[in-house]
């Protein structure tokens, strides 16, 4: 049975505080994909019935929902995107299976070791942790640099992004962070992660993203997502160790 037109339109269910990265991640494919959408503010907090019953696994947001079917996990969702709309203007995802393995390599490194890294610096007030979380964080965007310089050996001039002459799956992954990572470094006191000496590639590829079409003008401002750390999760992060330290 064919879906109704109400039903096949695309809904997104993300935080409404504009700093959400994963949702805004998503909604990066969306225009990139050049897709409209409804978009349903939700509070990751404070649970609704329709993301309890559309993410009962992990209870999280962003959830796409497409043709009353939800997609889950930001990164599947900006698959699902690219493979759902195959026709819509450019690939998020290389063509190449080696290539779009490599994307998917880095994507998820970043999620999984970078940006727990990085955020990490602000959870723990023990100084030799934060130095270890720093040299961690450090030495992520040192790996990431290596593999911007790759992307640009297998095409013939220097690539702009991570996926070549366009956005593609790594940009975005990396690039819906860079107001975070700006704010982390500014609440810490540090000197900028992406640094023009140490990451050269990658300070030129940031400063491409902000500019780039379609996606600067979901960036949020970085005193915004400061202000966010600062009321909300830093409340939690205390709230947690205090739990963790009486039981
Ligand atoms: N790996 C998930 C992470 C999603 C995530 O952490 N979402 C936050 C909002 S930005 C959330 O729902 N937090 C509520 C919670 O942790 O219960 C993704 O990529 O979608």
């Amino acid at each position: 049975m064919m879906a109704g037109a109400q039903e096949q339109r695309l809904k997104l269910l993300g935080p409404g505080t504009g700093v959400s990265m994963y949702t805004i991640r998503v909604q990066m494919a969306l225009c990139i994909k050049e897709l409209s959408y409804d978009f349903l503010p939700e509070d990751p907090w404070s649970k609704s019935d329709l993301l309890l019953a559309s993410n009962p696994v992990y209870k999280k947001l962003p959830v796409l929902i497409h043709t009353g079917r939800p997609v889950c996990e930001s990164l599947i969702i900006v698959q699902y995107l690219d493979d759902a709309f195959a026709g819509n203007s450019t690939s998020i995802l290389p063509t190449d299976p080696y290539s779009r393995a490599v994307a998917r390599f880095w994507a998820s490194y970043i999620d999984d070791k970078l940006f727990p890294s990085c955020i990490g610096i602000l959870k723990t007030a023990k100084q030799h942790e934060r130095a270890d979380k720093v040299e961690e964080t450090l030495a992520a965007f040192g790996l990431l640099e290596a593999a911007l310089a790759e992307c640009s050996k297998e095409g013939e001039a220097e690539a702009l992004f991570f996926g070549g002459g366009s956005l593609g799956l790594l940009d975005i992954a990396l690039g819906c962070y860079l107001p975070w990572i700006k704010a982390i470094g500014h609440l810490a006191a540090m000197p900028p992660f992406l640094d023009a000496a140490r990451t050269p590639k990658l300070a030129a590829w940031a400063e491409r993203f902000r500019a780039a079409e379609p996606v600067r003008a979901l960036l949020p401002a970085e005193d915004k997502v400061e202000e966010y750390i600062s009321t909300v999760l830093y409340p939690k992060w205390n709230a947690a160790l205090t739990a963790s330290a009486t039981n």
